[in-house]
This record gives C-alpha cells, sequence and structure tokens, in this order.
C-alpha cells in the first residue's frame, strides 16, 4: 500500500466510527401518494415491527443504532406507551431517537395547529407538544424534532404577523419544559401541504423562531426542503457559524419534497454539505444529529433504507477524504482550478474498498444489501405479515 493509500484508509475509517444516521419508524410503514397507496407485504403496521426492521438495518450497517419515533403513530396513547417502547429497545437493542409530534393529521389542525387563530387549538397543539417533550425524557432521547405543516392556501385570508405571535409563544413554553440535556429542533419547508404561505418556510424563519424560543432550540435542515437550485451547503456553514445546527433529515428531491433516496438525484451535494460539516470544529460536530426521512412507495422499505445508510457512509466516506489543510490554503491563495480540482478528487474516488475493509474490520458484512438478501429476512416478515398487511389501509402521507 502506498503512503496515499494508507492516509485514506485512515481517513476513512476514523470518520465512519464516528458516523451514524437515525432511521425513520415510518420508512418501514406504508406509505403513499395522494393518488394511492401501493401496500407492501412486507410493510410495519406495529411499532413492534418497525423496531424489528430498524434492528436488522442496524445488524447490517452498524451506523443505526437509534430510530426515530412519531408520537400519534407510534405512541398512540402518548407517556402511557413509554413503558412498551422500552420493552421493545430492549427486545432489539436499538434506542428511541428523535421524537416527533405529529400536528398536521388531526382535523382540529385544519386552519393550523401553533399559529391556528383559535386559542383552543393551539392550547391543545401545546399540550401534544408537552406530551412529547415528557416522552423524550421519559425516554431518554435527546431531540424533540418539531415539523409545523401550518400555512394557509388563499391570499389575504390568514394574518401572517398575527400567526407569528402565535407560534413564538408555544415554541417558548415548549422550550421552557425542556430538560437541561433535552432540544428541541425546528424544521422548515417552503410548501406542501400549504400552497401560498407556510408559517415556518425557510431556514431564516427557522433560526428566529429557534432563538426566541432558546438556546436549546435549533435549526432542522431537510434536504428535500428546499426550493430548486437552493444552496442548501451555504445554509449549512451559515447555521455551524451561529451555533444553530441541529441536525439533518437526508432524502433528496428533483421536484419538490420528493422523499427520494439520498444521493441518488445530487450525491456532489451531499458531499458538500458533509464537506462543511467536517470542517467544523469537533464540538460544533457532536451537536448534529444525522437522520433520513425518506418514506418509499414503490421500492422495498428495508432493502431502501440500507442503500441509504450505505449512501449516507461513502459520501460522508469522501467527504473524509478532502485535503482540508491543502485545500485551505488554495482557497487563501485564490488558486481556483487547483481548489476545485483538490475538492472534486475527494468526491470522484471510489471509497468503497476501503468502506468495505471497515466493514469487515468491525465485524459488519461487506455487502450490507447483499447480506440482507442473504438473511432471507425480506422474504420472512413479507410472509409473516403478508395477510395482516392485505387487510390493513392504514397508512401514511
Ligand atoms: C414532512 C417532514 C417531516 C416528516 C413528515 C412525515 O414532510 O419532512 O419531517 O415528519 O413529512
Ligand atoms: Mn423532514
Ligand atoms: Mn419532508
Amino acid at each position: 500500500m502506498s503512503a496515499n493509500m494508507v492516509r485514506d484508509a485512515e481517513r476513512v475509517w476514523t470518520a465512519l466510527d464516528g458516523f451514524q444516521i437515525e432511521v425513520p419508524s415510518w420508512g418501514f410503514a406504508n406509505t403513499g401518494t395522494r393518488f394511492g397507496k401501493f401496500l407492501q407485504s412486507g410493510a410495519a403496521t406495529t411499532i413492534d415491527e418497525k423496531f424489528a426492521d430498524a434492528a436488522q438495518v442496524n445488524a447490517l450497517t452498524g451506523a443505526s443504532p437509534t430510530v426515530a419515533l412519531h408520537v400519534l403513530w407510534d405512541l398512540p396513547k402518548g407517556v402511557a406507551d413509554v413503558p412498551a417502547v422500552q420493552a421493545l429497545e430492549k427486545k432489539f437493542g436499538v434506542k428511541s431517537g428523535s421524537i416527533n409530534p405529529n400536528l398536521f393529521q388531526d382535523a382540529e389542525y385544519k386552519y393550523g395547529s401553533i399559529a391556528n387563530p383559535n386559542p383552543e387549538i393551539r392550547a391543545i397543539a401545546l399540550d401534544h407538544l408537552l406530551d412529547s417533550v415528557e416522552i423524550g425524557k421519559q425516554l431518554g432521547s435527546k431531540d424533540v424534532s418539531l415539523w409545523i405543516a401550518d400555512g394557509s392556501n388563499y391570499p389575504g385570508t390568514q394574518s401572517i404577523r398575527n400567526r407569528i405571535g402565535w407560534m413564538e409563544e408555544v415554541l417558548g413554553a415548549t422550550h421552557a419544559a425542556l430538560a437541561p440535556d433535552q432540544r428541541m429542533l425546528v424544521e422548515y419547508k417552503p410548501f406542501e401541504p400549504a400552497f401560498y404561505h407556510t408559517d415556518i418556510a425557510d431556514w431564516g424563519m427557522a433560526l428566529e423562531l429557534s432563538r426566541h424560543a432558546g438556546p436549546k432550540a435549533k435549526v432542522l435542515v431537510d434536504t428535500g426542503h428546499h426550493y430548486q437550485g437552493t444552496n442548501i451547503e451555504q445554509i449549512v456553514a451559515w447555521l455551524l457559524h451561529l451555533g444553530a445546527l441541529g441536525g439533518f433529515h437526508f432524502n433528496d428531491r428533483k421536484y419538490a419534497d420528493d422523499d427520494l433516496t439520498l444521493g441518488s438525484i445530487d450525491p456532489y451535494q451531499v458531499f458538500r454539505i458533509f464537506h462543511e460539516i467536517l470542517s467544523a470544529g469537533k464540538d460544533e460536530q457532536a451537536g448534529i444529529a444525522f437522520m433520513i426521512d425518506q418514506s418509499h412507495n414503490l421500492k422495498g422499505k428495508v432493502e431502501a433504507m440500507i442503500q441509504s445508510v450505505v449512501t449516507a457512509q461513502e459520501l460522508y466516506a469522501k467527504a473524509a477524504l478532502v485535503d482540508r489543510v491543502t485545500l485551505a490554503e488554495l482557497q487563501q491563495q485564490c488558486r481556483l482550478v487547483e481548489a476545485e480540482e483538490c475538492f472534486r478528487s475527494a468526491f470522484w474516488q471510489d471509497v468503497r474498498p476501503i468502506v468495505r475493509d471497515w466493514r469487515e474490520a468491525r465485524g459488519l458484512p461487506a455487502d450490507p444489501l447483499k447480506a440482507l438478501a442473504e438473511s432471507g429476512y425480506v422474504q420472512r416478515i413479507s410472509e409473516e405479515r403478508g395477510s395482516k398487511n392485505a387487510r390493513s389501509v392504514s397508512s401514511y402521507a
């Protein structure tokens, strides 16, 4: 092995040892489009099955020891469901990750949740947020992750200004309930389900609301929640600079919030985001939660999740190969072509052989997708869950 190869392997191994990415419980469940659902016989319909699938992904990748939970879907009885979740953690060896309140599905949220003009509805939303904080406390999970779907569809029909004030109140009250080691992450999205205005539409709004709420509130960047052409790594750089980056929901998009597989459309963008993160200080990096937010309608769910984790690892490994010392010098001297070559040559390097070696050294299968196929897991769950799923109409948007 040449000195360069040894250096590259060291960089990649160190990066992968420190890289974990959370999987979403809803990514194992049936899903669809607004036009229809294609049910999968292997889809998880119970939280037990979601934990089983998440554990399978972690067993084969070694990189996803936590599973994000959606309160309404996974803990319909709220805090009372915590002991059952704890039993599943023990049974399957994966832990609960971020707690995701659900403020977008119930009929009362027709005109909004925390930005609803009706104070009674805002109080219901706050109650749900406080329950979610309590669930997080009892499960020992660090992050309560808020996606607020509020908005309006017709110009002039809502006071955008009033709604800002109402959100500030509810988010402030939620922050006040957090334990010292808990955080709340505020996610933004430009449109959908609202199509005229969305109350938390971009990172500026998410940042201001977080700051107003308090120091334990941070911004969550969902890569699919941007307009075409948005420079997401620049947003990441700013949030790092401001100490306000809480974490990511990774997925890819071609048009809108498509939930496509991470890196399937623009892997270079994920690489550029990871580069910003790896260029940050160790303390800054420690506070960043990496999560996948994808719900596949057509691909097999466990396969899609493993493919996504593996892709994230590969792109993170590539970003770790950037020679940041040399790059900094070239940037400083404005040696543009050399700087760009230094940067993109890391992207173009095939890291898969190094990643494979790393997996084997850590006692993991060299090829997680192949190992999944050989394990017969998907076939088994499809048989076990199939007849039940055929009768089940429940699915998530
Ligand atoms: C939203 C958003 C949220 C996720 C829901 C299911 O578009 O990305 O993070 O919880 O979908
Ligand atoms: Mn998301
Ligand atoms: Mn989304």
